[in-house]
């Protein structure tokens, strides 16, 4: 460690920018130091994960070879899975006005993925390309998302329009850019960070581009300073429909808050809003956006959908535990025992009826069976 620059019982930390092959690139503000990083073994051993974005505690620093040893990792004010990221403020939702064509539901779908992701963060709306745009279009964005609370922010990566107002929205916060793909997110993190130089123009399938990209998440530094807080920004990938669909669907009234209000006089209590006469939202329907009520039912709908494939595949899934000698867990007499895997279990009576006679089951005859050798 340097002399005189960190005393020796300062606890050191950093930020996490990212991981690559093993190791960690993290940033020790005070120094304005970026140091390649391993994790203590015991970290390993006991399955720490960390993630871009984790403020991490550094040892055995070696500050001319740029090196360190993460010996900790502080608890998370928040997190998302994908991409792998830690510690959010703020979701900017970056949509293009046109080319691609702008969609409401699409919007929406990131709008409700992410504010339930990461329910602490802020969120505002980005929309990119206004160079293509007119101020009918622009107009009409602002009546709809404006009147509901969302902040929105008008930019063009081409021209800079806007950003100047983004840069006053990102001071001091860690961000992510959240939204399909091809709107212009990686030309304003260019825009926003001069130098760089990140790919733009290229389409991503859904494993983002190429497998290699998707696992590299990275957090960037933006030349801004409020109160010396850092200012961070994260891309994020192009995102599948299955992705973006959750298995709560009465989560979703919740975030629609032209719904929720209505939502909140309705008298059914388990009503969704979609097909319930005398439901409140379905009698004042005419006070709601279009767009948004269609957005609203398809997140439903979607949603309901893989709550019900969710539970038809968890009641699938075979427990891994069996009682015998009593029915169930209630039962004094039943022992728990683990079941044996399917190749090591003697063919049972029932798949012996079953084979030799289909059809003919005695359905009798086969309660209180075990199917498994006893140990
Ligand atoms: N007209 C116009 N095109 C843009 C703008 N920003 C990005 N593009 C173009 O849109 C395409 C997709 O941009 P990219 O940054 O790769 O989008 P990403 O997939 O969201 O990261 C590229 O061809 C960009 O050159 C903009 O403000 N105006
Ligand atoms: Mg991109
Ligand atoms: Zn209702």
């Amino acid at each position: 460690m340097v002399e005189g620059k960190v005393h020796k019982d300062t606890v050191l930390t950093g930020t996490v920018l990212r991981s690559h092959a093993g190791g960690y690139l993290v940033y020790q503000s005070k120094l304005n130091r970026e140091l390649q990083c391993a994790a203590r073994g015991r970290l390993k051993k006991e399955r720490v994960s960390i993630f871009a974005g984790d403020i991490v505690q550094l040892e055995d620093v070696n500050w001319e070879l740029s090196q360190a040893v993460i010996s900790g990792c502080r608890p998370r004010k928040n997190s998302l899975s994908r991409p792998p990221l830690a510690n959010v403020d703020q979701v900017v939702v970056v949509q293009a006005i046109h080319q691609p064509e702008w969609h409401p539901l699409w919007c929406d779908r990131f709008l409700i993925h992410f504010q339930l992701e990461l329910p602490e963060a802020s969120f505002i709306l980005c929309f990119n390309k206004c160079d293509l745009a007119n101020q009918d279009d622009i107009r009409s964005l602002r009546d709809v998302y404006e009147s509901l609370g969302y902040k929105l922010h008008i930019a063009s990566a081409y021209t800079g329009f806007g950003l100047e107002e983004l840069k006053s929205e990102l001071n001091g916060k860690f961000s992510i850019f959240a939204g399909p793909s091809g709107v212009g997110k990686s030309s304003l993190l260019n825009a926003l960070k001069p130098g760089l130089n990140l790919k733009v123009g290229i389409m991503e399938n859904e494993y983002g581009v190429g497998r290699h990209t998707t696992t590299a998440t990275e957090i960037y530094r933006l030349p801004l300073n409020s109160e010396n807080k850092p200012t961070w920004l994260a891309d994020t990938p192009g995102f599948s429909i299955a992705e973006l669909t959750h298995s709560q669907p009465h989560d979703i009234p919740l975030l629609f808050p032209e719904i929720r209000a209505l939502a909140d006089l309705c008298k059914f209590a388990d009503c969704l809003h979609l097909v319930e006469q005398d439901c409140n939202v379905l009698k004042n329907l005419s006070s709601i956006n279009k767009d948004r009520y269609l957005s609203y039912m398809t997140l439903v709908s979607e949603s309901k959908e893989r709550y019900l494939n969710e539970l038809s595949q968890s009641s699938k899934k075979e427990e891994q535990v069996k009682f015998v000698g009593g029915k169930n867990e209630q039962d004094e007499r039943a022992k728990k025992i683990p079941r044996l895997n399917k190749r090591y279990r003697a063919i049972s009576r029932r798949s012996e009826i079953q084979q030799y006679s289909p059809g003919k089951i005695d359905i009798e005859v086969l309660e209180n069976e075990t199917s498994e050798n006893e140990p």
